[in-house]
């Protein structure tokens, strides 16, 4: 790998407990297995597979929402746990595994930098349901509000800083309810819905989403929830909805964060194998993953400054 680019460490989190269909947690072992490393080291990528964590259940059928939120929470915390633990220098790599796990991993990337991170939300949801306002009752519909601190202390009291809402952001947003999108308002989290990214493109709005999370104390990371691609393109996820983002746009996009010194963690949630036998989708994450965490184009912190093509405004 290129001298400068990023040590990546990647942590599997083999856990569906919070979506309704268990699919997502044999996401880690198929993506292992589909040779995701070596499309990685090959584009340059200097990663290493340290561990993938296992909840203590494989679906969550029989459980009520006390249940749920406890069983999530709990490996939520298991997994803050072990991306805290990761050595300092290292850029953890979250592979999930359904969005719940969310509300572990960004609570260890603080414990790493001792505040909290910038965070850029890519998904066709906002995830900021609290167990008072879930229609669905699914857990993986909830991890960015507790992140931010709202809802049930089970989720959102992982220990490590909570968000910043100032420094939050999701991209891509097509389908939600009223109550999460109120509770993002209330909190100031800025939204670019689907409609935003179609009428500007996602680079102009990408661009906006870097100079919101990297304002204030250093280190910010993104969560990628693959139903954000439109499904035609990307089929193999739990929850989609028509109308998505580009996979190549995406793929341009994250190539900017190779220039961003201050980009410290990268968390992708939502995989189906079983519904991707051709592995067309593991192929646009093996994709998504090389364009962040290749080799950074030069060192120095200005380097995005000096990206025309992604800040044109
Ligand atoms: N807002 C809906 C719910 O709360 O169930 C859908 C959530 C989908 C969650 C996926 C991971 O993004
Ligand atoms: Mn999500
Ligand atoms: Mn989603
Ligand atoms: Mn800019």
């Amino acid at each position: 790998a290129a001298g400068n680019a990023p040590r990546v460490h990647i942590l599997g989190a083999a856990c569906a407990l919070g979506a309704p269909h268990a699919g997502s947690a044999h996401a880690p072992s198929a993506l292992r297995s589909a040779q995701l490393m070596r499309s990685l080291i090959a584009a340059g990528v200097d990663a290493q597979w340290v561990d993938t964590l296992h909840p203590v259940a494989d679906t969550n059928d029989a459980f009520d929402m006390r249940t749920r939120l406890e069983l999530n929470g709990a490996f939520a915390r298991t997994l803050a746990k072990a991306v805290a633990a990761l050595p300092a220098g290292v850029l953890p790599f979250v592979l999930g595994g359904d969005h719940a796990i969310a509300s572990g991993t960004w609570r260890g990337v603080g414990r790493r930098l001792g505040h909290a991170p910038g965070l850029i939300w890519i998904d066709a949801h906002l995830d900021s349901h609290t167990a008072l306002t879930t229609h669905s009752g699914n857990i993986h519909g909830m991890p960015l509000a507790a992140l931010l601190g709202e809802g049930d202390p089970a989720l959102a009291a992982i220990a490590g800083p909570t968000l910043d809402p100032q420094r939050t952001c999701v991209i891509g947003a097509r389908a939600w309810e009223a109550e999460e999108h109120a509770l993002l308002q209330r909190l100031g989290v800025r939204v670019f819905a689907m409609d935003e990214v179609r009428a500007r493109g996602l680079a102009a709005v990408f661009c906006d989403a870097l100079d919101i999370v990297r304002a204030g104390a250093p280190g910010f990371g993104l969560s990628l929830d693959l139903d954000a691609i439109e499904p035609s393109t990307l089929p193999a996820v739990t929850c989609p909805e028509v109308g998505g983002i580009d996979p190549a746009a995406l793929v341009a996009a994250l190539r900017h964060l190779r220039a961003c010194e201050d980009f410290v963690a990268l968390e992708l949630v939502e995989y189906r194998p079983d519904l991707d036998p051709e592995g067309d989708s593991a192929h646009w994450i093996a994709a998504f993953a090389a364009a962040a965490l290749g080799p950074r184009p030069e060192r120095c912190k200005s380097a995005m400054k000096r990206a025309p093509s992604l800040c044109q405004h």
